[in-house]
């Protein structure tokens, strides 16, 4: 919709005059200040909001939506922490399991295709894994499969492998680039701010070292994801303070590519008395945070964990990308209750979601060159 026929829309509107003016600034591509992000999630509506959003997302990425082939690795579930909302990490002895070298292969070889373009590494905190065991999986994969893009391992699993091998942060970084690790995803964020990330995940990563990981992956030219788990004890005004984070430090890097929103889902973990929050909230959320993170070019919905209708509708309120084609298995969702149990999505489904809701499939690497086929 053209702007000027949002704000003729808006000046007729009942809308209240505070909100009236936010979006007279969103619609000239103003930064809105945390309170105007606030007042956003607390009095915003989501048909309001989906205009804006899908404003601000079309001017950043036209009628494009970017996807990717990928594949997702989880090489194990055997976890330091217990984080209250995973439903993914062992419980006992009796649940663990652990891929060996050989079974990691054997599974890239048995999934991989020529037009897979990304491997997704994913895992627990393995207590006995340092970086020179990872770093040294990655580079043997990356000289079977030297075109893969590597995106590899949480700031948390970071954290931990290269205190074990006893680098320093910027030393095992810089390690992990020259094993071949490419870029970082998103996880581990969960919330910042720190009461709300005390009851949730405590013994974890804090997000001083998450935001620190992230800065100095982008200092030495690793680009990142970023994530933020919503919909469990958290209030609006954490949102906003996760967000504000994530937008001070982008002004300083430049090197998150995509923000994913993670909706908290509740089976066989500890928060599981948390009554999940509604489609409608996500949508919300989508466009909110596609508003408020003005310098991040990528909004993107992860569909295993909100299923493929909700993604297909996020289209209309900021996301621009969905992850991926998965043609493997990936548990970290379908434990904790999504809806799909096995997520797997062809090439053509996902191009068919995508042309079903008007927009036009673009398919890209993990650094989003669009890929020609
Ligand atoms: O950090 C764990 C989340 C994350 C639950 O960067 C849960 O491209 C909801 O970060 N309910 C890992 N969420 C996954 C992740 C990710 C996924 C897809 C793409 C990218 C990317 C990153 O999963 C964890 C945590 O925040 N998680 N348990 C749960 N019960
Ligand atoms: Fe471990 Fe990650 Fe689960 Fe936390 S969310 S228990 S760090 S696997």
């Amino acid at each position: 919709m053209k702007k000027e026929l949002i704000l003729k829309t808006l000046s007729k509107s009942i809308l209240s005059e505070e909100l009236k003016k936010t979006s007279e600034k969103i619609l000239n591509f103003q930064r809105i200040s945390s309170e105007e992000g606030l007042f956003l999630y607390e009095k915003g509506e989501l048909g309001f909001l989906g205009m804006l959003a899908n404003y601000i997302r079309e001017n950043k990425n036209n009628q494009f939506v970017y996807y990717n082939q990928n594949l997702h690795i989880e090489p194990t579930n055997i976890c330091l922490y217990k984080c209250r909302f995973c439903s993914y990490s062992s419980k006992n002895n009796n649940d663990a399991w652990e891929l060996s070298e050989q079974q990691i292969f054997d599974k890239i070889k048995a999934n991989i295709h020529n037009k897979i373009s990304e491997i997704h590494i994913v895992g627990g905190v393995h207590p006995e894994r340092d970086l020179y065991y990872y770093g040294n999986i990655i580079k043997k994969i990356k000289e079977t499969y030297p075109s893969i893009h590597i995106k590899a391992f949480t700031a948390v699993e970071i954290e931990y492998m290269i205190n074990k091998a006893e680098l320093s942060l910027i030393d095992g970084l810089k390690l992990l680039k020259s094993f071949g690790l490419d870029s970082i995803p998103g996880g581990g964020a969960e919330i910042f701010n720190k009461n709300i990330r005390n009851k949730i995940c405590g013994a974890k990563s804090s997000s001083e070292i998450w935001l620190k990981v992230h800065e100095n992956a982008h200092q030495i030219g690793i680009p990142s994801n970023a994530t933020m788990l919503y919909g469990h004890i958290e209030q609006y005004k954490h949102r906003i303070e996760h967000l504000s984070l994530l937008r001070e430090l982008q002004d300083r890097t430049f090197g998150f590519n995509a923000f994913i929103p993670l909706k908290f889902r509740n089976k066989k973990n500890e928060l599981a008395g948390i009554k999940e929050v509604s489609i409608i909230e996500d949508l919300k959320n989508y466009a909110i945070c596609r508003i408020f993170l003005d310098n991040i070019p990528h909004i993107k919905a992860y569909w295993p964990m909100i299923g493929k209708e909700t993604a297909q509708i996020s289209l209309s309120f900021g996301v621009d990308d969905l992850d991926g084609t998965i043609n493997d298995s990936t548990k970290i969702y379908s434990k904790a209750g999504a809806d799909d149990l096995n997520p797997v999505m062809n090439k053509q489904e996902m191009i068919d979601l995508i042309k079903n809701a008007n927009r036009i499939p673009t398919e890209r690497d993990s650094l989003y060159n669009v890929i020609k086929n």
